[in-house]
C-alpha cells in the first residue's frame, strides 16, 4: 500500500452526505479497520467509533484486536501510544495531523533533558536519586527518556500505584508535564504540599534554590491544561450555594483548589462510570472536557440525574475538535482506495525505549 499526504476535498459536503459516506468507507473496509474515539471527541466523530475510552483503555484495544489499520480520533499522542504498543504489521492513523496536546507540548527533550542535567549538578547523580515519570499525555521521545532513566509511564486513572511504584525506586520523582496530576495525586498520598516544588522550564536550574531541590520530594514541571485551568473554586460555590445536595467531580488536571473542592477526583473513565453509576435524581458538576458533559448529561438525564458544566464559558479541547468528519472521511476513503496517509509511525529506537517505560506501567496496572 502506498502512502500519501493528499487530502481529499470532503470539506465540501454537506454534513447528512459526510456520514453516509463514513458509514460506508466503513462498510467496505470491514474488520481491516478499527476507529477508537476519546472520550473528548466531538458527537459527529465520536459516533463512528468501534470502542470508546481514555487514552490507554483504547491502546490496549487496539493492540487486542486483529485489524491492519487504527484509525486514533484522539490526539497526536494517543495514535503515537497506538503504534508504539501495537503490532509491527498494524498502522496507526491520526485523522487531523493538527490535533497536538498543548499540554503535552509543554515539554519537549531538549528541556527535559536540559532539567536533568542541572538536577545531576545539583545533586551529584539524577539517576540515583529520581525516578522519572512522564504523563501519557508526551510526545514519545519524553516516554524514551523515561525508558532510558529507568524511569516510567502514568495516565490519569492510575497516577498513585505508578508513584507509589516511583518512590519505591528512589526518593524524588520528577513527573512532568502536567503540574495538576502530579500535585494533586502527591498530596492525596500524603506528601505534603512543602515538599513539592514547581520546576519552571523557562528558568536556569527550573527557578528553584539548590536547598529546595534537595529537600523536596517531588518536582513538578510547570505545565497544564489550558482546558481543565478553566475551572474554578468560585464554580463549585456557586453550584453549591444553588444546590446543597449536589455533588463535584473533576479531572485531576483541573487546578489543586478545585480538586480540594470537589467531592470526588478522577479520569474521564472514572468520570464517567462515577456518574452513570450514582443513584437516580443525583445532580452533578464536572470539571472535565466539553464534549465528554454534555454526552454524559444526554446519556443519564433519563434517570433524572445531571450532568452540569464546571465553566461558565464554553471550554472544549481546541485540539480534539480538529478532527471533524470530513478528516474522518478522507483517511477511510483513501485506505478503501488502498492509500495510507497520515500514519504515525514513532522511530524504531525510539519506540523500543518508550515501550519500557509504557511496559512498566503496564505491568503495575
Ligand atoms: O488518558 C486520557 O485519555 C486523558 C487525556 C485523560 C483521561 O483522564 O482519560
Ligand atoms: Fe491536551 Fe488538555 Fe486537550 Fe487533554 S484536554 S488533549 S490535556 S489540551
Amino acid at each position: 500500500m502506498s502512502q500519501a499526504t493528499l487530502i481529499r476535498p470532503t470539506t465540501l459536503l454537506n454534513a447528512e452526505q459526510c456520514q453516509q459516506r463514513i458509514v460506508a468507507a466503513r462498510a467496505a473496509l470491514g474488520d481491516r479497520v478499527i476507529i477508537l474515539g476519546h472520550h473528548y471527541q466531538r458527537d459527529e466523530v465520536f459516533q463512528h467509533a468501534d470502542v470508546s475510552g481514555d487514552s490507554l483503555k483504547l491502546s490496549r484495544q487496539a493492540a487486542e484486536s486483529s485489524a491492519e489499520y487504527i484509525v486514533f480520533c484522539g490526539v497526536h499522542f494517543m495514535a503515537e501510544v497506538a503504534d508504539i504498543l501495537s503490532r509491527p504489521d498494524q498502522i496507526a492513523i491520526l485523522p487531523s495531523l493538527a490535533a497536538g496536546c498543548s499540554m503535552a507540548d509543554m515539554a519537549n527533550l531538549a528541556k527535559v533533558e536540559a532539567a536533568w542535567k542541572e538536577l545531576n549538578a545539583v545533586l551529584g547523580d539524577a539517576d540515583q536519586y529520581i525516578t522519572p515519570v512522564t504523563y501519557i499525555n508526551s510526545a514519545a521521545d519524553l516516554k524514551a527518556f523515561c525508558g532510558r532513566h529507568g524511569g516510567i509511564v502514568c495516565t490519569s486513572s492510575n497516577a498513585r500505584q505508578i508513584l507509589d511504584w516511583s518512590f519505591a525506586q528512589r526518593e524524588k520523582v520528577l513527573f512532568f508535564p502536567d503540574q495538576h496530576l502530579g500535585r494533586n495525586t502527591g498530596y492525596r498520598m500524603g506528601i505534603g504540599l512543602d515538599e513539592m516544588v514547581e520546576w519552571d522550564f523557562d528558568k536556569p536550574q527550573g527557578g528553584l534554590t539548590v536547598e529546595q531541590i534537595q529537600s523536596a520530594k517531588m518536582i513538578l514541571w510547570k505545565g497544564f491544561c489550558s482546558v481543565h485551568q478553566m475551572f474554578k473554586p468560585e464554580h463549585i460555590d456557586l453550584f453549591r450555594a444553588k444546590y446543597p445536595d449536589g455533588k463535584v467531580i473533576a479531572h485531576p488536571e483541573a487546578s489543586f483548589e478545585v480538586c480540594q473542592k470537589s467531592d470526588e477526583v478522577g479520569s474521564t473513565e472514572y468520570i464517567i462510570n462515577t456518574v452513570k453509576s450514582s443513584p437516580p435524581g443525583t445532580r452533578w458538576l464536572v470539571g472535565t472536557e466539553l464534549n465528554l458533559v454534555n454526552r454524559l448529561h444526554e446519556q443519564v438525564k433519563h434517570e433524572g440525574k445531571f450532568a452540569h458544566f464546571m465553566a461558565t464559558t464554553i471550554s472544549m479541547c481546541s485540539t480534539m475538535f480538529r478532527t471533524d468528519p470530513p478528516a474522518l472521511l478522507s483517511i477511510l476513503e483513501s485506505l478503501v482506495d488502498g492509500q495510507v496517509i497520515n500514519q504515525i509511525k514513532v522511530p524504531k529506537d525510539e519506540a523500543a525505549q518508550a515501550r519500557v517505560a509504557l511496559n512498566r506501567m503496564l505491568d503495575i496496572c
